[in-house]
């Protein structure tokens, strides 16, 4: 990165972590905002603050432009062939949400299957639960391979005439693994299925490119990518999104409703029941012109940078072990520490003022798979440097050095 980007970020400026700098890797959380953000947001409610698609009077047409500048911009940042395959949400899991709801509910049947991998976030395996228990359609699983890959072979093995949905994550978001996402849409099409996948880790950290990938649809959050909480996007290719269902019904969705029927807009609106989040959508914007004058690539290249250098800095903390995949690593790296638990880890870091997240990180099927409770987890962006890496390996140090179990010869010296 050319400059220090935390100087964009006021809240590296103001938050006081026990009088030591701010050292914050938990941007697979959420990540935090540029002042571009918050005075695009501030301007919104400060200059421009109406409803949208409503009034005629010119205040509320500004507002309707800036929200619809938005979508814009949205489809603009994935590549998506138009705005109005863009459907404004709240987040990623309301995204995901929405097509398992208005598709997966009124086009599976029972027997028929659909193909997500062990790697999913809670937020693509839970929906698809609900849906499988109201139509009889049936889950099956990518396997995990070896580097934490994603087992292509396996995909083959189940794909079949049955196959109707195949829903994977593009980036891992505990293990950083990027998925072979556009093999795995071709392998789906080819089976007859449709292909959704989970891009909340890919969008904020690399360039994306729905069209390339082929997908049919594809899910994010504006907060993961220096937007503001509370907006999310689904992309859905419009001739999709024509023939479905409404998720939520109400004002703004509508076409003409009688007192026993009413009929539907058209996509996106038909998905946007009740006023949206404007601020949020123009918050995103700017947040999507922030990361495009830094560049996706820059962004990509940084990270991977510090992830491997995480990596080779944290291998040598005695009894780590590292859940990162060795060809393909980003700037997510889980590991967990013999001995000593990743809550612990979190509080011992927080004391030095780095912020990590511990946990299962909504994902207790790939726990599972990697026999693990819960891990330590950093997650880096485009505001951290290797002076933040090396901030927490000596704290992880320290910390370690802690809880490292002493003989009894020495307990009693
Ligand atoms: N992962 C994490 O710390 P929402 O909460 O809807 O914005 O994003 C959900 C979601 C979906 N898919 C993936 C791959 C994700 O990582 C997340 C959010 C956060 O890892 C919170 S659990």
């Amino acid at each position: 990165m050319d400059h220090d980007l935390k100087h964009d970020f006021p809240i590296f400026f103001h938050w006081d972590s026990k009088g030591k700098p701010l050292i914050y890797l938990d941007s697979a959380a959420t990540t935090q905002k540029p002042r571009q953000v918050i005075q695009a947001i501030d301007d919104y409610y400060s200059k421009y603050n109406a409803n949208v698609h409503r009034g005629a009077y010119e205040l509320s047409q500004v507002a309707t432009d800036l929200y619809e500048d938005s979508r814009a911009a949205a489809a603009r940042f994935i590549n998506a062939p138009e705005p109005e395959s863009i459907v404004f949400t709240r987040n990623a899991t309301e995204s995901l949400n929405l097509i398992a709801y208005a598709w997966g509910l009124n086009n599976l049947r029972e027997g028929d299957e659909v193909i997500l991998s062990e790697m999913e976030h809670h937020s693509n395996l839970v929906p698809w639960h609900i849906v499988a228990r109201h139509t009889g359609a049936v889950l099956k699983f990518i396997k995990m391979g070896g580097d934490f890959q994603l087992d292509l072979g396996s995909l083959r093995k189940i794909l079949s005439a049955k196959t109707k949905v195949v829903s994977v994550v593009h980036v891992s978001n505990v293990l950083g693994t990027i998925n072979p996402v556009k093999e795995i849409t071709r392998l789906a099409h080819e089976a007859g299925a449709l292909a959704i996948i989970d891009g909340a880790q890919s969008v904020p950290h690399m360039p994306v490119d729905v069209r390339d990938i082929g997908c049919d649809f594809f899910a994010f959050s504006g907060h993961k990518m220096c937007g503001p909480t509370g907006i999310g996007v689904l992309y859905g290719r419009l001739e999709l999104l024509d023939r479905m269902e409404p998720f939520l019904g109400g004002g703004e969705m509508i076409n003409e409703v009688f007192p026993t029927t009413s009929n539907y807009a058209k996509p996106p609106y038909k998905f946007e029941a009740g006023t949206p989040n404007i601020a949020g959508a123009i918050g995103l914007k700017a947040a999507i012109e922030y990361l495009e004058n830094i560049g996706l690539q820059n962004v990509m290249e940084h990270e991977i940078e510090l992830g491997n250098y995480a990596a080779e800095r944290l291998s040598a903390v005695e009894g780590i072990r590292i859940f990162r995949p060795k060809k393909t690593g980003t700037g997510v790296i889980s590991f967990t520490v013999d001995n000593v638990h990743p809550h612990d880890i979190s509080t011992i870091l927080d004391s030095e003022g780095v912020a990590i997240r511990a946990g299962h990180h909504c994902a207790q099927p790939l726990m599972r798979t990697l026999q693990v409770q819960s891990t330590a987890r950093a997650s880096f962006y485009l505001y951290n440097d290797k002076q933040d890496v090396e901030v927490l390996a000596k704290a992880l140090e320290k910390g370690v050095a802690i809880f490292k179990p002493r003989k009894k010869a020495d307990v009693f010296k």
